[in-house]
């Protein structure tokens, strides 16, 4: 449906996250209309998007195409889009386990699965890396059920869990868990970890960038010398992390590891890569802990871990965020790594780009 009329829409929330949901049929089948298209949508570029439904935020920029699975390792096709906020930008080159939480709600919305149970268990094939990811919802009569009583932090109030479970998810960006070949690498004078186990992320000591660690992202923000360090880290990083150059990459990101503060096991400040998340996203929350449980790393020397099978807790700018990772300690072969979220149906309806 792509004439005058408008295109259908869903908007939902995912985690900490917002987007556009659309069945992979509603948009046009070439990649440049569809792209113009979704920046229309969304009115980039614009920094307030005020022409349309972005939310004026690289996390509330976002979109999912959903369609059935094309082959039967899973049930759900789900590619992510990163709409850039005052750029023109539309990238498939991330991932997003927050916008993950709300396909298969949003699938069953539309009719494209069928609820198997009280709790469906839905196999999402993640088209930007290829690798499935498992989510079980609470549904009532075949319909995702949207109340419930648990709390993630960074979104007030409850909703039903909806638990996203990981399985070779390591590479998936980069080719390895670790790109480089090594643990730890200096880059621009900083000892770091370039990780890749579902995101690609470059994770360095809070100290190491002359901060605390628990600033707020609008500080971390206006701190003009920061954010030109990061990104001449970056910048060096792609090539090495086999990402190539990533000027106008949203990945890899960048996470700002200290000693927790409260009752977390390490305490996180995030870049995306530009802006400051107010929490950590869903994949990079698990690469982030994955750098923790390697020895000798910059994240396992500030981190507090005493049982590495127990969910590792990350604490964000807005509350913390819960990862369990399985990894084999010797080979660090990851098995799985999985998280709990949660996701509502916003609205639903027909959307109208400008011309
Ligand atoms: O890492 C933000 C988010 C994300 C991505 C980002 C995400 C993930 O919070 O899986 O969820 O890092 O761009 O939605």
């Amino acid at each position: 449906m792509t004439d005058s009329r408008g295109i259908r829409c869903m908007m939902m929330r995912g985690g900490t996250s917002k987007g556009a949901y659309f069945v992979a049929s509603d948009l046009p089948g070439d990649v440049e209309e569809r792209d113009a298209l979704l920046l229309r949508i969304m009115g980039s570029p614009d920094p307030r998007q005020i022409d349309g439904i972005g939310g004026a935020h690289p996390l509330t920029s976002k979109v999912a195409i959903v369609s059935r699975a094309a082959s039967d390792t899973a049930q759900l096709d789900y590619l992510f889009l990163q709409l850039g906020v005052d750029e023109a930008l539309v990238t498939d080159r991330q991932n997003c386990g927050n916008l993950l939480a709300g396909v298969a709600p949003f699938a069953l919305e539309r009719g494209l699965i069928e609820a198997t149970d009280d709790v469906s268990e839905v196999r999402i094939f993640m088209c930007n890396t290829g690798a499935v990811a498992t989510a079980k919802l609470e549904t009532l009569n075949g319909a995702p059920k949207y109340g419930g009583d648990t709390a993630i932090a960074g979104v007030p109030g409850t909703a039903a869990p909806i638990r996203l479970y990981f399985e070779n998810i390591a590479g998936s960006s980069c080719g390895a868990l670790l790109p480089t070949g090594h643990a730890v690498d200096e880059i621009e004078g900083v000892t770091l970890t370039c990780i890749d186990n579902g995101m690609p992320v470059i994770v360095m000591t809070a100290q190491a960038m002359g901060i605390e660690g628990n600033e707020t992202p609008q500080a971390l923000e206006a701190n003009a010398t920061l954010r030109e360090r990061l990104e001449a880290i970056r910048l060096a990083a792609g090539p090495l992390m086999n990402l190539g150059d990533v000027k106008d990459a949203t990945v890899p990101k960048l996470t700002l590891v200290s000693v927790p503060r409260e009752e977390g096991n390490v305490a996180t400040r995030t870049f995306i890569p530009h802006r400051c998340h107010e929490a950590i996203g869903v994949l990079g929350a698990v690469s982030v802990a994955t750098a923790c449980l390697l020895s000798d790393t910059p994240a396992a020397e500030v981190a507090s871990i005493d049982d590495p099978t127990a969910p590792i807790r990350l604490e964000h700018p807005t509350g913390s965020f819960d990862a369990v990772i399985d990894m084999d300690p010797k080979t660090h072969e990851v098995r799985r790594a999985g998280v709990v979220r949660t996701a509502r149906k916003l609205f639903d309806g027909v959307v109208f780009p400008r011309d």
